[in-house]
């Protein structure tokens, strides 16, 4: 029997159990659209450095892997780029000089792990997928999860980098918490790093978030960040939180978001494109739809933060959309392994 018969067979016979067991009527979930299963495999990523980290997940797909492994691969290449300070080690700290971090994996059967906060762990997407995969629990945040870490073996490092503690020092000359909109370093980037006071203009924020359809027909998504740059202690985005920084339906597609993670989470946003693909949109559709309740619900906030979604529906087609111009993503697929994508946005050019 194929993964998704046998996932099929799960669900129905789990609700025709539940249904017993409270003596009720199941209401009818909405109808899926038949969207056709992607006859090859295909991951993308958020932002530029998404080239690099698709081309990892892309050794494990091209070889018929599981999408799950080529998520979790891509995803920790941003996490060791010592030059990526929006991720992983090398990671902007919050404003204490913490460097924390938040990661979030999730496979096609509703499987899903998450850390939050956790220091002193290079590489938290590995640990999310522990928490998936060996506690029997969601999300661990702080300390548990740096326990739980060290506990399976990964190794405790200092996290803050001589440059990226030079950034803090600079920021705290002024102390001014004003997310900028996309990296200056970025192809389609803009200068708002520069009014941060940080070096070179340096980016405040830049998540990772991937989404890979295997061979089989598999979908998974990893999301993984630093957060917002100098952010209070304790401060958690959207990356970690289900259904807000990332979502995978196997039935239907996964979404991903970046930006500023408070907006995404208010709005479940991820969850929400995953739902506007169930009832009929197309990725970009649904990509659009989302950001532009952002924007509706907060006409003025909305001038000036960036949030970006992604999303890939299971048939393998994908669609972007941020409230500003400068987001990209890339996709890799057996045609072409290094494509970077400009993405369509509400604006088209800068308010900053
Ligand atoms: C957060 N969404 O922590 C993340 C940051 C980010 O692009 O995506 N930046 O809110």
């Amino acid at each position: 029997m194929t993964d998704r018969r046998r996932f099929l067979k799960a669900s129905l016979l789990g609700t025709a159990a539940s249904a017993l067991a409270w003596g009720g009527k199941v209401s009818a979930a909405p109808a899926s659209p038949q969207v056709p299963v992607a006859t090859g495999a295909r991951v993308i990523s958020t932002w530029d450095f998404g080239v690099a980290a698709n081309q990892a997940a892309w050794a494990i797909l091209d070889k018929g892997g599981h999408a799950l492994d080529a998520v979790e691969a891509g995803a920790r290449v941003p996490e060791a780029d010592l030059k990526n300070h929006s991720v992983g080690r090398a990671g902007y700290p919050d404003r204490d000089g913490h460097v924390t971090l938040d990661a979030s994996i999730m496979d096609h059967n509703y499987n899903c792990g998450a850390v939050a906060a956790i220091e002193h762990i290079a590489h938290p997407i590995s640990v999310a997928r522990r928490v998936m995969e060996r506690t029997p629990h969601v999300l661990l945040v702080g300390d548990g999860a740096l326990q739980f870490a060290l506990e399976q073996g990964f190794k405790k490092e200092n996290l803050l980098t001589p440059e990226s503690e030079q950034a803090w020092h600079e920021w705290l000359k002024t102390a001014k918490y004003h997310p900028s909109i996309n990296s200056e370093t970025r192809d389609y980037g803009r200068t708002a790093g520069k009014s941060m006071g940080m070096p070179g203009g340096a980016n405040n924020h830049d998540t990772i978030g991937m989404l890979a359809i295997d061979a089989q027909g598999r979908m998974a998504g990893a999301c993984t960040t630093s957060g917002m740059a100098w952010k209070m202690r304790g401060r958690v985005g959207d990356s970690p939180i289900i259904g807000a920084g990332l979502y995978v339906d196997g039935e239907i597609g996964g979404a991903t978001s970046t930006g500023v993670g408070e907006e995404v989470i208010r709005n479940a946003g991820s969850f929400l494109v995953v739902e506007l693909m169930r009832q009929g949109r197309s990725p970009q559709e649904a990509c659009k739809e989302a950001v532009m309740r952002i924007v509706k619900r907060r006409p003025e906030a909305s001038k000036t933060i960036q949030v970006g979604f992604l999303a890939m529906n299971r048939a393998g087609e994908v669609g972007a959309y941020a409230i500003q111009h400068g987001f990209s993503y890339a996709v890799c697929d057996a045609r072409k392994q290094d494509g970077l994508i400009p993405s369509q946005s509400l604006y088209t050019t800068s308010y900053s």
